[in-house]
C-alpha cells in the first residue's frame, strides 16, 4: 500500500519536475541528479524501493542525505526510509552500524578504510542492493558510486562491485592567497572567504566537500605553495579549523602550505635552520598547537628553495634535513609532509630540466617515513606536453607523489576547451623501465613498483568563486578526471569523460559520443596550436597568456622562451642528448636510448630532446619547417571543428550552458589562430624560410604580435 502511494507521489512529482533543458549555471557540477530517462527501466524499478541508511554519525548523515537527494532527483521523489529490507531497497552502511549488513557476513577485509562493495543480494526474500564498507567513509564513497551508476544509465541488476582506492592521499592543492587572489586561478577569487571565517561557513564549502567526496578526493591544501606564514598563526588556524569541520564528514582532511621561514616571521626566532634545536622545538610546538585546533590535520605542503622561497639550503642544509624536521614535528600526530621537488637553483647554469633529479636522487632513502616527495608530471613546468619526469622510477626508497596541474596555466586558461584526462593518462601510462618493462609511472605513484608504504597524488585546483566553480563548464571535467585518476591511476580518460558527460550534460548516446570525441582530441589540438613537436615554455612572460616565443632577457635565462626553443637560422630544438645537456641520461637506459636517438624518439618529443635543422625530414615526409606550420594550422582547424560540432548540439542541452560553451569556443578559435599566426611569424623570422604552399600567411606583422601586452591577465603570481 505504502509502495503504491509512493509510486503515485513519485509520478506526480516527476511531472512537476523541471525539464532537463531548463536554465543551468553549472553550480551543481556532475551531481545534478536530473530525472532518469524513460528508457531507464532499472531506475524505475527503484521506485518501489526503500532506503535503509543510518544517520548516527556526521558521515552517515551525509551519506543518507546524498542518497535521498540523488534518488529524489533521479526518480522523482525520495524513497521512504526504513529499517527493514523491502523489495528494491537500497541498504547502505557498515557491518557495525547496520544489522542487516552484518547479517550478510560479507567479506570486506580487502576494502580497507575507504573501500566499499556494491552488491545485489536477497534479504528476507527481498531483492535489495547493498552498499557496504568497513568505515562510514567507504559507505559514502559507495553511495556516490551507486548514484553514478544511475546517473550514467547503467544496470543496477546483479551488481557485484568492489572498489578501494589505489592511492592513499588524493589531494587538491589550492594556490590561494590569504587576500583572495588565486595564483594561476581562472575561476574568479578564492572560494575561501578568510575574512568571514570562522563564523560564516558558506554552504558552498559543503558542496565543495560533497563534490570532492564524490570522486574520492580526501585532502585539500588550502593555501598557496608560495606561502604566507600568517596561515600558521592562531587566527588563521581557527579559520582553517572551521573549514576542516565542514569537510570532515566527507572524508576531506585539511593541509596547509608551510613557509619554511615561519619561525622567523611569526615565531620571532633569528633563524629557520632545520638543525637548530630552537627551530625544531618551534615546529614541534606549532604542530601540537595545530592538532589541538584541527585534530585530524593532514600535514604540510612545502615549496622550499625554489623560485625565491626560503628553505633549508639557505643554511647549507639539504631538502631531507628540512623535510625531516617538519616530519618529526608532525609524526606524533600522524601528519604527513609533502615536500615538493619543483626546485631549480638561481645560479645553476645547468639545463633546468635536470635540476630536480640532480638534487633529489642523492637523497633517496634519507627522508622520514611520513614524507612524500611531490613531483610535477614533467621536469619543466606543466607544459601542454612534457615527457614524464625522470624522478619517477629513480627513487625506489622515497615515496614519490604525482603533482598534476588541473588549472590551465599553460593550456588556455578557462576559455580553451582542453580536456586534460588524456594528458594525465599519457603520463601515468608512460614506462619508466625502472624495474624492467611495464614499470609505468602509475605503478610508481600507486606504490606497487617500489612497495611504497604511503602513496599520493596532488592536483593544483582549478576552483574559484565563479558560479560554475572552474571558470568554464568543460573545466569541471578536469577536476573530475583528476579525482577519478587519483582514486585509480589506471582508468581510461575516455571512460572518465563518458561518465562525466552523461552526468554533467545528458545521457543520449549520440550526444555523449560526439562530445567525448571532441574532448579526447582537444589536448592534442592545444599542443598543436601552442607548442607542437616537443616545443615548450613559449607562453607570454609571467602571465603565460598567449604566445611569446620571442621572450628573451630578464632576470634569468630559463624564464625565457629562447632558452627552450634555441631556434637559429640553422635549426630548432633543445639538444638534451649526450652532445647537449644530456638530460636523457636521467632516464633508465631503454628510455634514454629511445629519447636520445633521432631514429626512435617519439615525434611528440622531437624538439624537447633534439636540435634539428629546419629541413629535417619528419615522419610525414614533410621537412620540419613545413611540419611545424602544418601542425599549428591543424590545431586551429580542430578548434574550428569543435565549434561547428558544438553549434550542432544546440537544443540537446540547456541553452544557458550551451551558449557559454559556444562563446568560449569562439574565443578559443580566435586565440588558437593568434598562437598559430604569431608563432609562424616569429619562427619564420628566424628560419628565413618561405611559408610552405597552401598555408595562409599570418595576417599581421611579427612586431604587432610582439607589441601586445596584458598587464591585467588573470592569475599572475605576485
Ligand atoms: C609555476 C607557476 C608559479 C608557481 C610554480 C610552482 O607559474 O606560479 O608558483 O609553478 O609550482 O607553474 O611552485
Amino acid at each position: 500500500m505504502l509502495g503504491v502511494m509512493w509510486l503515485a507521489i513519485a509520478c506526480l512529482a516527476s511531472t512537476l519536475y523541471m525539464p532537463a533543458a531548463s536554465a543551468e549555471d553549472g553550480y551543481e557540477l556532475w551531481l545534478r541528479y536530473r530525472p532518469a530517462g524513460d528508457a531507464h527501466v532499472d531506475a524505475y524499478r527503484m521506485r518501489a524501493s526503500r532506503l535503509v541508511a543510518a544517520a548516527a554519525t556526521p558521515t552517515q548523515a551525509a551519506t543518507r542525505a546524498e542518497l535521498l537527494r540523488g534518488l529524489e532527483g533521479l526518480l522523482g521523489a525520495p524513497p521512504p526510509l526504513s529499517e527493514a529490507a523491502a523489495e528494491g531497497a537500497v541498504i547502505v552502511g557498515t557491518p557495525s552500524a547496520s544489522p542487516l549488513i552484518a547479517r550478510l557476513g560479507l567479506e570486506t577485509g580487502d576494502l580497507g578504510r575507504e573501500g566499499y562493495l556494491i552488491r545485489s543480494a536477497v534479504i528476507d526474500g527481498h531483492a535489495v542492493t547493498v552498499i557496504a564498507a568497513n568505515e562510514d567513509i567507504g559507505a559514502l564513497y559507495g553511495a556516490f558510486h551507486f548514484l553514478r551508476l544511475l546517473q550514467t544509465g547503467q544496470s543496477i541488476e546483479r551488481l557485484d562491485l568492489r572498489e578501494a582506492p589505489r592511492v592513499k592521499l588524493r589531494v587538491l592543492n589550492h594556490w590561494d592567497n590569504l587576500d583572495g587572489h588565486v595564483e594561476r586561478g581562472y575561476a574568479g577569487a578564492s572560494i575561501w572567504d578568510w575574512h568571514k571565517l570562522p563564523d560564516w561557513r558558506d554552504p558552498r564549502y559543503t558542496d565543495y566537500a560533497r563534490a570532492n567526496a564524490s570522486i574520492g578526493i580526501n585532502g585539500t591544501v588550502l593555501n598557496n605553495v608560495n606561502a604566507d606564514a600568517l596561515v600558521l598563526t592562531p587566527m588563521y588556524l581557527e579559520k582553517a579549523a572551521a573549514l576542516a569541520d565542514v569537510f570532515r564528514p566527507f572524508g576531506v582532511r585539511v593541509y596547509l602550505s608551510a613557509r619554511f621561514s615561519a619561525p622567523i616571521e611569526i615565531g620571532g626566532l633569528e633563524t629557520a635552520d632545520p638543525l637548530d634545536p630552537q627551530v625544531r622545538r618551534w615546529w614541534r610546538d606549532k604542530a601540537d598547537e595545530i592538532y589541538r585546533t584541527i585534530p585530524d590535520f593532514g600535514g604540510f605542503l612545502v615549496k622550499a628553495n625554489s623560485e625565491g622561497q626560503p628553505g633549508p639550503q639557505d643554511y647549507g642544509r639539504s631538502h631531507a634535513d628540512g623535510a625531516n624536521m617538519l616530519a618529526e614535528a608532525l609524526a606524533p600526530h600522524g601528519g604527513t609532509v609533502m615536500w615538493r621537488a619543483f626546485v631549480y637553483s638561481d645560479e645553476e647554469p645547468d639545463d633546468r630540466a635536470k635540476q630536480a633529479y640532480n638534487e633529489f636522487v642523492p637523497l633517496d632513502g634519507e627522508f622520514r617515513d611520513n614524507v612524500l616527495v611531490q613531483v610535477k608530471n614533467g621536469a619543466i613546468d606543466f607544459q601542454p606536453r612534457e615527457p614524464f619526469h625522470p624522478l619517477f622510477g629513480a627513487m625506489p626508497d622515497t615515496p614519490l607523489m604525482m603533482e598534476f596541474q588541473i588549472t590551465k596555466e599553460y593550456l588556455g586558461f578557462a576559455t580553451h576547451l582542453v580536456y586534460l584526462g588524456p594528458m594525465y593518462e599519457e603520463v601515468l601510462a608512460a614506462d619508466t623501465y625502472a624495474a624492467g618493462e611495464g614499470s609505468t609511472v602509475a605503478k610508481v605513484v600507486d606504490g606497487s613498483l617500489h612497495g611504497y608504504a604511503v602513496t599520493g597524488m596532488a592536483g593544483v585546483a582549478n576552483i574559484g568563486a565563479d558560479r560554475n566553480w572552474s571558470g568554464s563548464h568543460f573545466d569541471q571535467a578536469n577536476w573530475y578526471a583528476y579525482g577519478r585518476l587519483a582514486w585509480d591511476p589506471r582508468l581510461s580518460s575516455r571512460s572518465i569523460a563518458e561518465e562525466w558527460v552523461r552526468m554533467t550534460f545528458a545521457g543520449d548516446d549520440a550526444f555523449v559520443a560526439t562530445v567525448v570525441d571532441m574532448m579526447m582530441g582537444s589536448r592534442e589540438a592545444a599542443v598543436d596550436y601552442m607548442t607542437p613537436l616537443g616545443l615548450h615554455h613559449l607562453m607570454g612572460r609571467d602571465h603565460h597568456y598567449g604566445p611569446g616565443p620571442w621572450v628573451e632577457g630578464g632576470p634569468r635565462a630559463d624564464w625565457t622562451s629562447v632558452y627552450y626553443h634555441r631556434a637559429t637560422r640553422a635549426g630548432i630544438g633543445f639538444d638534451r642528448t649526450a652532445s647537449g645537456s644530456n638530460a636523457v641520461a636521467q632516464y633508465a637506459p631503454p628510455v634514454a636510448r629511445e629519447f636520445g636517438d633521432l631514429e626512435t624518439v617519439p615525434e611528440a618529443f622531437l624538439l624537447w630532446f633534439h636540435h634539428v635543422p629546419w629541413d629535417y625530414r619528419t615522419q610525414s615526409g614533410r621537412p620540419l619547417w613545413e611540419e611545424l606550420v602544418h601542425r599549428y594550422t591543424r590545431g586551429v582547424d580542430y578548434v574550428r571543428g569543435m565549434r561547428e560540432t558544438w553549434n550542432g548540439l544546440e537544443g540537446d542541452i540547456d541553452a544557458e550552458r550551451h551558449a557559454q560553451v559556444a562563446a568560449f569556443l569562439a574565443i578559443q578559435e580566435k586565440e588558437a589562430q593568434w598562437w598559430r599566426d604569431a608563432s609562424i611569424a616569429y619562427f619564420q623570422s628566424i628560419s628565413g624560410l618561405p611559408l610552405p604552399d597552401g598555408y595562409a600567411p599570418p595576417p599581421r606583422s611579427l612586431q604587432y604580435y610582439q607589441s601586445l601586452e596584458f598587464p591585467h591577465a588573470p592569475g599572475s603570481g605576485r
